[in-house]
Protein backbone atom coordinates (compact mmCIF):
# COMPACT_ATOMS: atom_id res chain seq x y z
CA UNK A 1 0.00 0.00 0.00
CA UNK A 2 1.04 3.31 -0.93
CA UNK A 3 1.99 5.54 1.84
CA UNK A 4 0.78 9.25 2.13
CA UNK A 5 2.10 12.22 4.21
CA UNK A 6 -1.35 13.28 5.54
CA UNK A 7 0.33 16.78 7.14
CA UNK A 8 3.93 18.21 7.76
CA UNK A 9 5.25 20.28 10.38
CA UNK A 10 7.74 23.18 10.52
CA UNK A 11 9.03 24.99 13.44
CA UNK A 12 11.20 28.39 12.50
CA UNK A 13 13.15 30.08 14.60
CA UNK A 14 13.05 34.21 14.05
CA UNK A 15 15.70 36.54 15.31
CA UNK A 16 16.00 40.08 13.76
CA UNK A 17 18.63 41.46 16.30
CA UNK A 18 21.91 39.72 16.66
CA UNK A 19 24.13 40.27 19.47
CA UNK A 20 26.58 42.91 17.95
CA UNK A 21 23.06 45.35 17.83
CA UNK A 22 23.08 44.80 13.79
CA UNK A 23 19.38 44.23 12.72
CA UNK A 24 17.93 42.94 9.90
CA UNK A 25 16.46 46.19 8.23
CA UNK A 26 13.05 43.43 6.00
CA UNK A 27 12.59 41.91 9.25
CA UNK A 28 12.51 44.73 11.80
CA UNK A 29 8.95 45.37 13.44
CA UNK A 30 7.47 48.93 12.48
CA UNK A 31 8.11 50.82 15.93
CA UNK A 32 9.36 54.16 15.81
CA UNK A 33 12.77 55.83 17.52
CA UNK A 34 10.54 56.81 20.60
CA UNK A 35 9.33 53.49 20.86
CA UNK A 36 12.28 51.66 20.65
CA UNK A 37 13.82 53.71 23.41
CA UNK A 38 10.69 53.39 25.35
CA UNK A 39 11.13 49.92 25.31
CA UNK A 40 14.92 50.10 26.38
CA UNK A 41 14.13 52.65 28.99
CA UNK A 42 11.45 49.94 30.55
CA UNK A 43 14.06 47.35 30.14
CA UNK A 44 16.37 49.31 32.08
CA UNK A 45 13.68 49.82 34.64
CA UNK A 46 12.74 46.39 34.80
CA UNK A 47 16.69 45.56 35.36
CA UNK A 48 16.95 48.53 38.17
CA UNK A 49 13.97 46.79 40.36
CA UNK A 50 15.28 43.27 39.77
CA UNK A 51 18.19 44.43 41.59
CA UNK A 52 16.87 46.58 44.37
CA UNK A 53 14.00 43.66 45.49
CA UNK A 54 17.57 40.90 45.75
CA UNK A 55 18.83 43.73 48.01
CA UNK A 56 15.26 44.31 49.83
CA UNK A 57 15.25 40.78 49.90
CA UNK A 58 18.97 40.22 51.76
CA UNK A 59 17.95 42.77 54.32
CA UNK A 60 14.93 41.19 55.50
CA UNK A 61 12.62 43.47 53.81
CA UNK A 62 10.86 41.46 51.44
CA UNK A 63 10.24 37.77 50.91
CA UNK A 64 11.47 35.22 48.85
CA UNK A 65 11.73 36.84 45.27
CA UNK A 66 11.95 35.42 41.69
CA UNK A 67 14.11 37.57 39.68
CA UNK A 68 13.46 38.42 36.05
CA UNK A 69 16.78 38.76 35.12
CA UNK A 70 18.15 38.46 31.37
CA UNK A 71 14.42 37.86 30.76
CA UNK A 72 13.72 41.44 29.59
CA UNK A 73 13.78 41.05 26.37
CA UNK A 74 11.16 38.11 25.96
CA UNK A 75 8.54 40.16 28.75
CA UNK A 76 9.07 43.38 27.98
CA UNK A 77 9.03 42.76 23.91
CA UNK A 78 5.69 40.40 24.65
CA UNK A 79 3.98 42.70 27.17
CA UNK A 80 4.62 45.90 25.02
CA UNK A 81 2.73 44.68 22.54
CA UNK A 82 -0.73 44.20 23.83
CA UNK A 83 -3.17 46.41 23.27
CA UNK A 84 -5.06 48.64 25.97
CA UNK A 85 -8.19 46.29 26.08
CA UNK A 86 -6.03 42.94 26.19
CA UNK A 87 -5.89 41.05 29.00
CA UNK A 88 -2.06 39.77 30.67
CA UNK A 89 -1.69 36.84 32.65
CA UNK A 90 1.09 36.41 34.71
CA UNK A 91 2.65 34.01 35.93
CA UNK A 92 5.40 34.62 38.94
CA UNK A 93 8.64 36.12 37.20
CA UNK A 94 6.83 38.27 35.01
CA UNK A 95 8.23 41.72 36.82
CA UNK A 96 9.36 43.11 33.60
CA UNK A 97 6.03 42.53 31.46
CA UNK A 98 4.45 43.60 35.06
CA UNK A 99 6.62 46.88 34.54
CA UNK A 100 6.15 47.16 30.91
CA UNK A 101 2.09 46.42 31.38
CA UNK A 102 2.10 50.19 33.27
CA UNK A 103 1.53 47.95 36.80
CA UNK A 104 2.44 50.41 39.63
CA UNK A 105 6.02 49.33 40.84
CA UNK A 106 4.99 49.54 44.41
CA UNK A 107 2.69 47.30 44.18
CA UNK A 108 5.13 44.83 42.73
CA UNK A 109 6.88 45.32 46.40
CA UNK A 110 3.96 44.82 48.31
CA UNK A 111 3.40 41.34 46.79
CA UNK A 112 7.19 40.00 46.90
CA UNK A 113 6.68 41.98 50.72
CA UNK A 114 4.15 39.41 50.89
CA UNK A 115 1.06 41.94 51.61
CA UNK A 116 -1.56 40.86 49.31
CA UNK A 117 -2.80 44.60 48.51
CA UNK A 118 -0.23 44.07 46.12
CA UNK A 119 -2.53 41.80 44.45
CA UNK A 120 -5.02 44.07 43.86
CA UNK A 121 -4.60 45.23 40.35
CA UNK A 122 -5.40 48.89 39.29
CA UNK A 123 -8.21 49.41 36.79
CA UNK A 124 -7.17 49.72 33.38
CA UNK A 125 -3.92 47.64 33.49
CA UNK A 126 -5.78 44.98 32.95
CA UNK A 127 -3.51 42.11 34.12
CA UNK A 128 -4.09 39.21 36.44
CA UNK A 129 -2.37 38.38 39.54
CA UNK A 130 0.74 36.67 40.47
CA UNK A 131 0.05 32.97 39.87
CA UNK A 132 2.58 30.58 41.61
CA UNK A 133 1.23 27.16 41.62
CA UNK A 134 3.22 26.42 38.02
CA UNK A 135 0.56 26.30 34.89
CA UNK A 136 -2.47 27.53 37.09
CA UNK A 137 -2.46 30.58 35.16
CA UNK A 138 -3.17 28.84 31.89
CA UNK A 139 -6.68 27.92 32.59
CA UNK A 140 -8.04 30.52 34.03
CA UNK A 141 -6.52 32.66 30.75
CA UNK A 142 -8.05 29.76 28.52
CA UNK A 143 -11.08 30.81 30.24
CA UNK A 144 -11.11 34.38 30.08
CA UNK A 145 -10.36 33.80 26.32
CA UNK A 146 -13.30 32.03 25.91
CA UNK A 147 -15.67 34.53 27.22
CA UNK A 148 -14.07 36.89 25.29
CA UNK A 149 -14.78 35.08 22.29
CA UNK A 150 -18.73 34.32 23.80
CA UNK A 151 -18.87 37.88 24.02
CA UNK A 152 -17.48 38.64 20.37
CA UNK A 153 -15.17 40.94 21.41
CA UNK A 154 -12.00 42.67 19.90
CA UNK A 155 -9.51 41.70 22.31
CA UNK A 156 -6.71 39.03 22.93
CA UNK A 157 -5.53 36.95 26.36
CA UNK A 158 -1.52 36.70 26.76
CA UNK A 159 -0.73 34.21 29.00
CA UNK A 160 2.99 33.19 30.42
CA UNK A 161 4.35 30.37 31.18
CA UNK A 162 7.66 28.69 31.94
CA UNK A 163 9.31 26.24 30.19
CA UNK A 164 8.86 23.69 32.95
CA UNK A 165 4.83 24.53 33.17
CA UNK A 166 4.48 22.77 29.50
CA UNK A 167 4.96 19.51 31.56
CA UNK A 168 1.88 20.25 33.81
CA UNK A 169 -1.50 18.83 33.32
CA UNK A 170 -3.18 22.23 33.14
CA UNK A 171 -0.36 23.25 30.16
CA UNK A 172 -2.05 20.39 28.37
CA UNK A 173 -5.54 20.88 29.24
CA UNK A 174 -5.53 24.48 28.28
CA UNK A 175 -4.00 24.12 25.08
CA UNK A 176 -6.48 21.62 23.84
CA UNK A 177 -9.48 23.79 25.01
CA UNK A 178 -7.95 26.98 23.52
CA UNK A 179 -6.87 24.86 19.98
CA UNK A 180 -10.43 23.31 19.99
CA UNK A 181 -12.68 26.33 20.34
CA UNK A 182 -10.00 28.50 18.50
CA UNK A 183 -9.52 31.30 20.89
CA UNK A 184 -8.13 34.59 21.08
CA UNK A 185 -5.23 33.61 23.29
CA UNK A 186 -1.01 33.78 22.65
CA UNK A 187 0.76 31.78 24.73
CA UNK A 188 4.45 33.43 25.26
CA UNK A 189 6.49 30.67 26.97
CA UNK A 190 9.97 31.86 27.99
CA UNK A 191 12.10 29.09 27.70
CA UNK A 192 14.79 30.23 30.58
CA UNK A 193 16.58 26.75 29.72
CA UNK A 194 15.94 25.49 33.68
CA UNK A 195 13.11 24.50 35.84
CA UNK A 196 14.50 25.40 39.36
CA UNK A 197 17.47 22.79 38.99
CA UNK A 198 15.37 20.21 36.46
CA UNK A 199 17.51 21.48 32.81
CA UNK A 200 15.40 22.26 29.54
CA UNK A 201 16.67 18.65 28.55
CA UNK A 202 15.20 16.56 31.16
CA UNK A 203 12.05 18.31 30.63
CA UNK A 204 10.95 17.34 27.40
CA UNK A 205 12.80 14.94 25.20
CA UNK A 206 11.51 17.44 21.94
CA UNK A 207 14.02 19.55 19.85
CA UNK A 208 11.52 22.87 20.67
CA UNK A 209 8.87 23.69 22.88
CA UNK A 210 6.94 25.54 19.85
CA UNK A 211 6.50 22.42 18.07
CA UNK A 212 3.61 21.36 21.29
CA UNK A 213 1.62 23.19 19.17
CA UNK A 214 1.11 21.43 16.57
CA UNK A 215 -0.52 18.44 18.52
CA UNK A 216 -3.34 20.87 19.40
CA UNK A 217 -4.06 22.23 16.38
CA UNK A 218 -2.27 25.72 16.30
CA UNK A 219 0.76 27.53 15.43
CA UNK A 220 4.06 27.16 17.33
CA UNK A 221 7.19 29.72 16.33
CA UNK A 222 10.16 29.89 18.14
CA UNK A 223 11.92 33.48 18.50
CA UNK A 224 14.95 34.51 19.71
CA UNK A 225 13.95 35.49 23.44
CA UNK A 226 16.78 37.90 24.23
CA UNK A 227 16.07 39.58 20.70
CA UNK A 228 13.16 42.10 21.61
CA UNK A 229 12.20 42.86 17.92
CA UNK A 230 11.87 39.32 17.27
CA UNK A 231 9.60 38.76 20.81
CA UNK A 232 7.70 42.18 19.29
CA UNK A 233 7.13 40.57 16.28
CA UNK A 234 5.62 37.49 16.70
CA UNK A 235 3.39 38.35 19.79
CA UNK A 236 1.54 41.61 17.84
CA UNK A 237 1.55 38.65 14.80
CA UNK A 238 0.07 36.56 16.57
CA UNK A 239 -2.53 39.18 18.18
CA UNK A 240 -3.85 40.57 15.18
CA UNK A 241 -4.26 36.85 14.36
CA UNK A 242 -6.10 36.44 17.96
CA UNK A 243 -8.44 39.44 16.94
CA UNK A 244 -8.78 38.79 13.32
CA UNK A 245 -10.62 34.95 15.11
CA UNK A 246 -8.58 32.93 13.98
CA UNK A 247 -7.24 31.11 16.88
CA UNK A 248 -3.87 30.66 19.45
CA UNK A 249 -0.41 30.71 18.94
CA UNK A 250 2.58 29.78 20.94
CA UNK A 251 5.75 31.60 20.83
CA UNK A 252 8.60 29.77 22.52
CA UNK A 253 11.02 32.58 23.39
CA UNK A 254 14.55 30.72 23.82
CA UNK A 255 15.56 32.82 26.59
CA UNK A 256 18.05 31.84 29.87
CA UNK A 257 17.29 32.89 33.85
CA UNK A 258 20.84 34.65 34.74
CA UNK A 259 19.42 34.88 38.45
CA UNK A 260 18.69 31.55 40.82
CA UNK A 261 15.25 30.28 40.49
CA UNK A 262 14.43 32.33 43.62
CA UNK A 263 16.14 33.93 46.39
CA UNK A 264 15.87 30.98 48.65
CA UNK A 265 18.06 29.16 45.70
CA UNK A 266 21.76 28.60 44.96
CA UNK A 267 21.82 27.98 41.40
CA UNK A 268 25.93 27.62 41.38
CA UNK A 269 25.64 24.04 43.23
CA UNK A 270 23.73 22.72 39.82
CA UNK A 271 24.61 24.95 36.83
CA UNK A 272 27.78 24.67 35.41
CA UNK A 273 29.39 28.72 35.24
CA UNK A 274 30.44 28.58 31.59
CA UNK A 275 26.87 28.46 30.34
CA UNK A 276 25.87 31.12 32.77
CA UNK A 277 28.69 33.38 31.40
CA UNK A 278 27.36 31.99 27.56
CA UNK A 279 24.24 33.41 28.09
CA UNK A 280 25.33 37.13 29.89
CA UNK A 281 27.23 37.56 26.22
CA UNK A 282 23.48 37.27 24.63
CA UNK A 283 22.43 40.19 27.37
CA UNK A 284 19.28 41.13 25.83
CA UNK A 285 19.58 44.49 26.81
CA UNK A 286 22.92 45.02 25.86
CA UNK A 287 21.78 44.41 22.35
CA UNK A 288 19.24 46.37 22.44
CA UNK A 289 21.97 49.45 23.56
CA UNK A 290 24.25 48.55 20.79
CA UNK A 291 21.52 49.07 18.41
CA UNK A 292 20.16 52.36 19.53
CA UNK A 293 24.15 53.26 19.35
CA UNK A 294 24.83 52.15 15.84
CA UNK A 295 21.54 54.10 15.03
CA UNK A 296 23.00 57.14 16.59
CA UNK A 297 20.50 57.73 19.29
CA UNK A 298 22.64 56.58 22.69
CA UNK A 299 25.22 58.68 24.55
CA UNK A 300 26.69 58.23 27.76
CA UNK A 301 24.58 61.20 28.96
CA UNK A 302 21.22 59.50 27.51
CA UNK A 303 22.60 56.47 29.64
CA UNK A 304 23.02 58.13 32.78
CA UNK A 305 19.82 60.03 32.72
CA UNK A 306 17.48 56.49 32.45
CA UNK A 307 19.38 55.08 34.60
CA UNK A 308 19.13 57.73 37.41
CA UNK A 309 15.20 58.17 36.57
CA UNK A 310 14.59 54.31 36.99
CA UNK A 311 16.81 54.42 40.20
CA UNK A 312 14.57 56.97 41.53
CA UNK A 313 11.17 55.53 40.15
CA UNK A 314 12.39 52.32 42.48
CA UNK A 315 13.49 54.20 45.25
CA UNK A 316 9.95 56.05 45.30
CA UNK A 317 8.15 52.85 44.77
CA UNK A 318 10.28 51.36 47.73
CA UNK A 319 9.68 54.13 50.40
CA UNK A 320 5.64 53.99 49.26
CA UNK A 321 5.46 50.41 49.27
CA UNK A 322 6.82 50.53 53.19
CA UNK A 323 4.69 53.41 54.27
CA UNK A 324 1.54 51.53 54.12
CA UNK A 325 -0.20 50.57 57.01
CA UNK A 326 -0.03 46.87 57.99
CA UNK A 327 -3.29 45.04 57.77
CA UNK A 328 -5.15 44.50 60.99
CA UNK A 329 -5.57 40.23 61.37
CA UNK A 330 -9.50 41.09 60.90
CA UNK A 331 -9.14 41.81 57.28
CA UNK A 332 -8.21 37.92 56.49
CA UNK A 333 -12.05 37.46 57.51
CA UNK A 334 -13.79 40.58 56.74
CA UNK A 335 -12.40 40.66 52.70
CA UNK A 336 -12.45 36.98 52.53
CA UNK A 337 -16.65 36.50 52.93
CA UNK A 338 -19.32 38.51 51.62
CA UNK A 339 -21.51 36.51 54.80
CA UNK A 340 -19.28 35.21 57.19
CA UNK A 341 -19.73 31.79 58.16
CA UNK A 342 -21.05 31.90 62.13
CA UNK A 343 -17.73 29.73 63.38
CA UNK A 344 -15.73 32.15 61.10
CA UNK A 345 -17.81 35.72 62.76
CA UNK A 346 -17.13 33.65 66.28
CA UNK A 347 -13.24 33.36 65.47
CA UNK A 348 -13.47 37.08 64.26
CA UNK A 349 -15.21 38.57 67.29
CA UNK A 350 -12.88 36.68 70.10
CA UNK A 351 -9.70 38.73 67.93
CA UNK A 352 -11.45 41.86 69.71
C1 LIG B 1 2.14 22.91 40.74
C2 LIG B 1 3.51 23.30 41.25
N1 LIG B 1 4.46 22.36 41.37
C3 LIG B 1 5.69 22.68 41.82
C4 LIG B 1 5.95 23.98 42.19
C5 LIG B 1 7.34 24.37 42.67
N2 LIG B 1 7.97 25.17 41.60
C6 LIG B 1 7.99 26.50 41.63
S1 LIG B 1 8.66 27.15 40.25
C7 LIG B 1 8.98 25.64 39.60
C8 LIG B 1 9.65 25.48 38.25
C9 LIG B 1 8.99 26.25 37.18
O1 LIG B 1 9.80 26.19 36.03
P1 LIG B 1 9.41 26.98 34.74
O2 LIG B 1 8.00 26.69 34.36
O3 LIG B 1 10.44 26.68 33.72
O4 LIG B 1 9.47 28.52 35.20
P2 LIG B 1 10.74 29.36 35.66
O5 LIG B 1 10.88 29.20 37.15
O6 LIG B 1 11.93 28.87 34.93
O7 LIG B 1 10.39 30.78 35.33
C10 LIG B 1 8.54 24.63 40.46
C11 LIG B 1 8.66 23.19 40.18
C12 LIG B 1 4.92 24.93 42.09
N3 LIG B 1 5.09 26.20 42.40
N4 LIG B 1 3.71 24.56 41.61
MG1 LIG C 1 12.13 27.75 33.22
Amino acid sequence: MPREVVKKFEVSFVKILDEDGSCDDLLKPSLTNDQIKEIFELMILSRTFDDMAVKLQREGRIGTYASAKGQEAAQVGSAYSLGRDDWMFPAFRENAAYIARGMPIELLFEYWGGDERGNRIPEGVNAFTVAIPVATQIPHAVGFAWGVKLKGEKKAVLVYLGDGATSEGDFHEGMNFAGVFKLPIVLVCENNQWAVSVPRTRQCAAETLAQKAFGYGFDGVQVDGNDVFAVYKATKEALEKAYRGDGPTFIECVTYRVSDHTTSDDASKYRDPKELDYWIGKDPIDRLRKYLRRLGIWSEEYEKKIQAEAAEKVRNAVEKAEAIQPLSPADIFTSTYNEMPPRLREELESLS
